[in-house]
Formats: C-alpha cells, sequence, structure tokens
C-alpha cells in the first residue's frame, strides 16, 4: 500500500515528476494550505487564492485540490466565494476544513472595508470567521450560519482541532486576543461560552495562522512567528499550558502560513512561498509547497529546509 505513495509522493529530487511548489495544472496562485486526509484516504488542501498581481490581499475565493499522491492534484474549483456571503465582499484569507457527522465544514475568514496604507487611521477594513457546509469535501459549500460567529473583535486567519473525544477547538489570530481559543458546539456552528486565554509560557510573539495537531498524545501548536518564521509549543492538553520549542522553518521573507499532516506514516508540512513565477507583474506571488516533517525520538520538530523539488 504504502509503495506506490513513497514511489510517487515526490517532494525529493530523485523523483522527475516532483514539483515544488506543487502542480495544480494551471496558473492558479495560492496560500495559506490546509491540509486534511477524510474518509476516502485522498489528501485535501483546502486554500486561499490570490489573484494576479493583486493589491493588499484582496481575495474573493477559497479553493479545494485533492490527490492520491501528493504530486498528481485535482483543482475542484472555487468552493466558496466572498459573492455567496451576505456579510461579506473581500478578503477571503486562509480556511481550514473539518469532517464531523457525515458534513463537511468550511471554516474561513472574510471581511469587508479597505486598508489605507498612507493613511492608516481611514482603513475600515474587518474581518470575521465564518462557517460554511457540504456534503461534499470538494463543496461547493453553502454559508451555514449567514454571518460570522462573532463580531468584535476582529479575527482572522481560524484553524480547527478536534480531539479524539469530538471536542472541536477554534484557534484564530485575533488583534489584541492572540493566544486564545474557543470550544465550538457540538454542530460546529456556534462557539461555546467565552474565548480561553492560553498560557503560553511567557512567551508570545506577533502570531498568524495557528495550527494544532496530536501526535503520540501530545499537542502541537504551530504557527508563523511574527507572520514569517514557523515556530511551536507543545502541551499536555489542547488549551495549554504550551512551552515553546523553537523554529522549524526560517523565513525566506514574505508572510508564511501553514498546515501539518499525517499521510500514509509520513507527516508533511504544507505552506506557501513566494516566487516570480511567470508573473505577469514581475514579483514573487504565493505558492502552496510541501516538505517532509521529521520528528526526534524525544517530540521535537527537525528543522525543515525549503526545496524546489
Ligand atoms: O492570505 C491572506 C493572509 O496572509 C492569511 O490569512 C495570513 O495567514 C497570511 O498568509
Amino acid at each position: 500500500l504504502f509503495l506506490p505513495f513513497i514511489l510517487s509522493i515526490g517532494l525529493h529530487s530523485e523523483n522527475a515528476a516532483a514539483k515544488n511548489p506543487l502542480d495544480f495544472g494551471s496558473n492558479i496562485r495560492t496560500a495559506d494550505p490546509s491540509g486534511h486526509v477524510w474518509n476516502d484516504g485522498r489528501m485535501y488542501l483546502y486554500t486561499s487564492h490570490d489573484q494576479e498581481c493583486q493589491p493588499d490581499f484582496y481575495m474573493k475565493n477559497w479553493h479545494a485540490f485533492s490527490s492520491n499522491n501528493l504530486v498528481d492534484w485535482t483543482d475542484h474549483g472555487p468552493i466558496l466565494s466572498v459573492d455567496d456571503l451576505s456579510w461579506s465582499d473581500n478578503f477571503a484569507w486562509a480556511p481550514d476544513a473539518a469532517y464531523k457527522n457525515g458534513k463537511y465544514y468550511l471554516i474561513f475568514p472574510a471581511g469587508t472595508g479597505y486598508k489605507d496604507r498612507v493613511e492608516p487611521e481611514k482603513s475600515t477594513k474587518w474581518m470575521g470567521i465564518g462557517v460554511a457546509v457540504s456534503d461534499s469535501p470538494t463543496g461547493p459549500f453553502k454559508d451555514a450560519i449567514g454571518k460570522p460567529l462573532w463580531t468584535e473583535p476582529y479575527a482572522n486567519d481560524p484553524s480547527l482541532f478536534i480531539d479524539d473525544d469530538g471536542q472541536a477547538y477554534l484557534y484564530f489570530h485575533a488583534q489584541g486576543t492572540d493566544y486564545h481559543v474557543a470550544e465550538m458546539s457540538d454542530d460546529l456552528l456556534s462557539i461555546k461560552g467565552d474565548f480561553i486565554e492560553m498560557d503560553m509560557g511567557g512567551y508570545e510573539p506577533k502570531m498568524e495562522g495557528p495550527w494544532v495537531f496530536k501526535r503520540n498524545g501530545l499537542y502541537y501548536f504551530t504557527m508563523p512567528e511574527n507572520n514569517r518564521s514557523l515556530s511551536y509549543y507543545t502541551s499536555e492538553s489542547p488549551k495549554g499550558p504550551w512551552t515553546y520549542k523553537g523554529i522549524f522553518m526560517q523565513s525566506e521573507g514574505g508572510n508564511n502560513h501553514h498546515s501539518i499532516v499525517e499521510y500514509h506514516g509520513q507527516w508533511i508540512l504544507f505552506y506557501h512561498r513566494w516566487l516570480d513565477i511567470n508573473s505577469t507583474c514581475h514579483r514573487k506571488q504565493r505558492h502552496t509547497a510541501a516538505e517532509y516533517l521529521y520528528f526526534n525520538d524525544d517530540g521535537t520538530i527537525q528543522p525543515v529546509e525549503r526545496t524546489l523539488e
């Protein structure tokens, strides 16, 4: 079972078909990949979508891709657009997905307004987190609640972790309240009570794009530290207290956003890179990439280098 996967996984240079960034079969630009393996054994990636040469992360829809070898990908197209939402018309940023009780959920940030770079005080930009649902892992997804989960504080970059007991935890980036988590209701359509402030062991750099996973009973809280370098904490509980463990992928300039998922016994890091590939404006834009991720015997994460093959 594992042999064809190992031979064709293609993240290493010995395989001629291998490519980094991932080859989605078109010139589409994607960022913020969330990787998930559902019951059919395929790898699904839920990403945001950069328009060619777009300004200020004005982004309009989310895509899903799937593969059974991480080399050949199917683009399932836009699975949800801000045009489908009554409460947002922009900022289709980093999504996450979940499967529960026979339904697939897309947890997404979206917003309104604009960012004024010259006079920031004139900015009207606002973002919140929504939930959409579908019977299929590739959508189309429909807004399930017709509004964001909450309006204050401003929030984006949701990441949903469902523990072995079925309890879902929503991690997010929210101005002024980073390092909080919300417990989700059983139907994933609302949060239970207040945000829970997490003890981060005294180290709280600026955080975007959190991603939580569990391995050998240990919880890992990973994030782009200061939006750039990927770093992590560990804990015995999904709510902390967390112990900072350091950086496992250095910054190469530009933001990063990632996910970590096990596939056929191999841990994979999905993230995005800023590269000038067929760019009509001749500047670096974002592309989804993947690398193998390895752990030491004590559970610490080995440093990851970016590869192009
Ligand atoms: O893609 C838009 C934003 O850029 C994401 O939400 C952040 O995590 C950063 O990757």
